[in-house]
């Protein structure tokens, strides 16, 4: 096989949580009087907390302190763990359920990388708690997405080579952490557009083909 192990992203790749996100910035932006809409949200895709917030910042008329933007961002944070918590195994997707299962019964190891500190809980809520072989997530790391750290974590967690593992995907960023990590990557949904990406998915599914080869 080409691959031993597949690192999977998070949100946007195992399960939704982009409406979620929007939610809760759009909450906190209207409270500071800064307009926020879903284009700026896509633009969150993969990126760390504090780092979604300066992009967020980009149209305040005014500059907040240091501890201003911890507060706010802690503010967002706990926003979004209330909507989270309305996540159930309903949220998991079938498709998806079963390509995992699959890919382990055909010997690959799955691992998570994802840049957000909520990982453990959202696999909690969707029935995945125990279910990957490893997790690096933003709770592991000091640089975000695009920077590879949070793969070549995910690797070492595995105890696989770099170049063993392939990466999936939802956003640029992580195709392009995927890249410097030098791995090979599946986009889907807006990362299959990239030309990064080694492969483009348009399903879930369609990672049996590549990976199982
Ligand atoms: P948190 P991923 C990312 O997760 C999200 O795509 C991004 O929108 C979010 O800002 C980031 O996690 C940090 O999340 O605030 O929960 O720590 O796509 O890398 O799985
Ligand atoms: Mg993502």
């Amino acid at each position: 096989m080409k691959y031993r192990g597949i690192i999977f992203d998070l949100d946007g790749v195992i399960c939704s949580t982009d409406h979620y996100h929007y939610l809760a910035w759009k909450k906190l932006a209207d409270k500071l009087g800064i307009y926020f809409d879903e284009t700026i949200n896509n633009r969150l895709r993969g990126v760390s907390r504090m780092a979604s917030l300066e992009i967020i910042l980009e149209r305040c008329d005014r500059t907040l302190t240091e501890e201003e933007k911890l507060a706010a961002a802690e503010e967002k944070n706990n926003t979004y763990r209330e909507l989270l918590k309305e996540m159930s195994e309903a949220d998991l997707a079938p498709e998806v359920k079963e390509t995992l299962d699959a890919l382990r019964a055909g010997g690959l190891l799955l691992g998570i990388g994802s840049s957000s500190k909520n990982t453990k809980f959202i696999l909690s809520q969707i029935g995945l708690g125990d279910y990957f072989d490893a997790i690096s997530d933003g709770t592991n790391i000091t640089r975000s997405k695009p920077d590879p750290e949070v793969f070549l974590k995910g690797a070492e967690y595995l105890g696989l080579p770099a170049a063993d593992c392939l990466v999936v995907e939802d956003a640029e960023a992580g195709i392009q952490a995927a890249a410097a990590a030098g791995m090979d990557s599946a986009g889907i949904g807006e990362a299959a557009k990239s030309s990064l990406a080694t492969y483009q998915l348009t399903t879930f599914r369609d990672l049996l083909k590549v990976s199982l080869q």
